[in-house]
Order: C-alpha cells, then structure tokens, then sequence
C-alpha cells in the first residue's frame, strides 16, 4: 500500500488530485483502515507489530502528502509570480487628470497679482446678514440703492451676499481703526438677476480695499492699471466711467474693450465694444466711520471685480453659462497649470 501511495503522490500535479489521494489513503474508508479491522482476529503479538506498522505507513504517507502539497503551492506562487513579472521599463498608462476650472484659475491669478503687490487675502460669510452687507456699506432699510441688487434674503436680516463689499467692513471693524490696510477678498455672491449671456444668479467677485494715510483717486486708478495690464495684456483698453456706489465718494465703473469683437461691438458687447468688469472709487467717509476709522486720518479706495467677466475676456468665452454647465469639452480645454 505505501509504495503504490508513494509512487501516486510522486506522480501526482495538482493540489486536487493530492487531496482526493490523502481523502482515499488516510479517510476512514482508505485500505489501511480496512487492514486495521483485520486486526481483530489476529493473535496479540502480531497484532501489535501490524498495528505499528499500519501507524508508521500511516505516517509516512501523511508525510508524504504535506510535503507534496508544500512543493505544489510553492510551484504555484513562483508560476504566479513569473506571470506578474512586471516590466519597469515599459511606459506608464496615463491617468486622467482634471483640469484647473478658468473661474479658480482667475481667481489665483488675481491673487498672485495682488499678493505680488503687498496684498492679503481676506475671506468673509456667503450667508451674510443685513447689516453687513448693507447697512455698513451705507444702504440702509428703504434707500432706494438697495434696487441695484436684487436679493435672495433668507429671512429679513440674513440673505445671500449680493457682493464681496461686506468683507470689507469685517476686515476694517477687525483693525479696529488702525491702518494700513491692504485685501482682496474673492468669493461667491448672489443676485436674483435674470440669467443671460453675461449675468448669472451666482458669480464671482474680487472686492479690493487699500486704506491708509493720503490715498488719492491716483492710487485708485495706478492699480487698475496694473491689475489690466497684467490680466489682459498691453493691448487691452480700459475706461472709467463716473458711477454711483453708496459706499464709494466718488464712484467709478471700469470697463474693459471686448476681446470678441475687438471694439466694433458684438452681441457679448450689446453692440458697445466695451464689458464692464469693475466698479470702483474712493471709500466714502461715512463707511470708514460706521467701520472704526477716521476720515479724517484716514482714506481709502475700494473695488469689486466680476471674476467670470475677467475670464470670459481673458479667456474669449462668449456665454457665462459656460462656466456653470460642467461640461467636459468645454473644461478640458483648459490644461493644468504646471
Ligand atoms: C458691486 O457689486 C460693488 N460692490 C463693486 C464695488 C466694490 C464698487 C467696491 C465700489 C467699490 P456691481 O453691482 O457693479 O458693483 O458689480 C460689480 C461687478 O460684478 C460687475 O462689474 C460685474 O462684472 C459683476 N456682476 C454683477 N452682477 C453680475 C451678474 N449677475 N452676473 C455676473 N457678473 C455680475
């Protein structure tokens, strides 16, 4: 019996056919158990040399099978392993990688820009109450300048922020009437506007404010300058236009010539050659006061930039819905910056 095991687990190649020989030699219904009943009727003496014997083959073939079994497993992982060889020279497959969203892309331009210039960067509430988003910027209950931005209240002092300005009073309440002060806050604002080629209900502003001692309109218009010099290039045109702000004393709109027409006029332009992108001007003594400063001591300049105007010219986008859609063929084109 144990020579014919032997020789079938010598034989034997797979961990199945192994495990049927150990089932069949050492189970309860194997051979060597069908010996060890015979046992029975044998005398004493050599019954007790059978059963040594039957025990020792016993054992041998269940050496046998471990040992066969541990080759056949490590055969089987050093097959496995040759298989998922892995080539390191060979080239990687490309992973898709997003690509940076033009609006974020604006909005970190604009911050190296101003950062460059001695800026920080200051960030306030979306939710924003009343108080802060009109009251300090001098539009209170009933003045009739709170038209000229429609908006989403929560409930009657909280509401959607409809500009980035309310950062501004934060920023000044927080150095508690000690200049300099030098920020550009971005972020999300909210108007209940009708959605068009260049309005959304949800879009982007840069507001920007500068108060220290002797800031004339000069200050104001020098970084405009820079700020559409380094965002549009030399060839781009801006204008100032005289403008109402409550908060600002004297106002300004800043446009910029349009990218798509060139300044013929074109329907991005409604025909005028010119997109609005800023408003701007002198902070008005009266929120400098409401806001912990003195006027006397202290002047300022302020400006709200609409961030997806700045990309749709930076970037000849002709609809600002665009920019909210999320559509891959329209994103992917534009790459990680490296
Ligand atoms: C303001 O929001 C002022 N807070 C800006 C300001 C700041 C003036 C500091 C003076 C001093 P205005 O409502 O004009 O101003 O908006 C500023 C810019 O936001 C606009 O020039 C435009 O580029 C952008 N904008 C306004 N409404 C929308 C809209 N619905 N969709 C897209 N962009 C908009």
């Amino acid at each position: 019996i144990q020579e014919e095991a032997l020789a079938k687990i010598s034989a034997c190649a797979d961990a199945k056919e192994l495990n049927d020989l150990r089932v069949f030699y050492l189970g309860k219904k194997g051979p060597i158990q069908a010996a060890m009943k015979s046992m029975k009727t044998m005398a004493p003496e050599e019954r007790k040399t059978f059963g040594q014997v039957s025990n020792k083959t016993k054992q041998e073939i269940g050496q046998a099978i471990e040992e066969k079994k541990a080759y056949l497993e490590e055969k089987a992982l050093n097959e496995r392993l040759l298989a998922e060889d892995i080539d390191i020279s060979l080239p990687g497959n490309r992973l898709p990688v997003g690509s940076v969203h033009p609006l974020t892309r604006v909005k970190e331009d604009l911050e190296e820009l101003f950062l460059g210039m001695g800026y920080k960067v200051a960030e306030g509430p979306e939710v924003e109450s009343d108080h802060f988003n009109f009251e300090l910027m001098n539009l209170p209950k009933g003045h009739p300048a709170r038209d000229m931005q429609d908006t989403f209240y929560i409930d009657e002092n909280t509401l959607m922020r409809t500009h980035t300005s309310p950062v501004q009073a934060h920023v000044m309440l927080e150095a508690k009437g000690k200049g300099p002060i030098k920020v550009i806050c971005p972020g999300k604002t909210y108007r209940r506007d009708d959605d068009d080629a260049t309005h959304s209900h949800q879009f982007m502003q840069c507001e920007g404010l500068v108060i220290d001692k002797n800031i004339t309109m000069g200050d104001l218009k020098g970084t405009l300058d820079v700020f559409a010099k380094k965002m549009f290039g030399e060839k781009r045109e801006i204008r100032l236009r005289p403008s109402y702000f409550p908060f600002t004393e004297p106002s300004v709109e800043v446009d910029i010539s349009c990218a798509n027409c060139g300044g013929k006029g074109c329907a991005m332009c409604k025909g005028t050659g010119w997109i609005e992108v800023l408003g701007a001007g002198m902070v008005n003594p009266h929120v400098l006061e409401m806001c912990g400063f003195d006027p006397k001591e202290y002047q300022g300049f302020a400006f709200g930039i609409g961030l997806e105007r700045v990309a749709m010219l930076k970037y000849d986008i002709d609809n600002i819905r665009d920019f909210y859609n999320n559509d891959l063929r329209f994103l992917e084109q534009f790459e990680r910056k490296e």
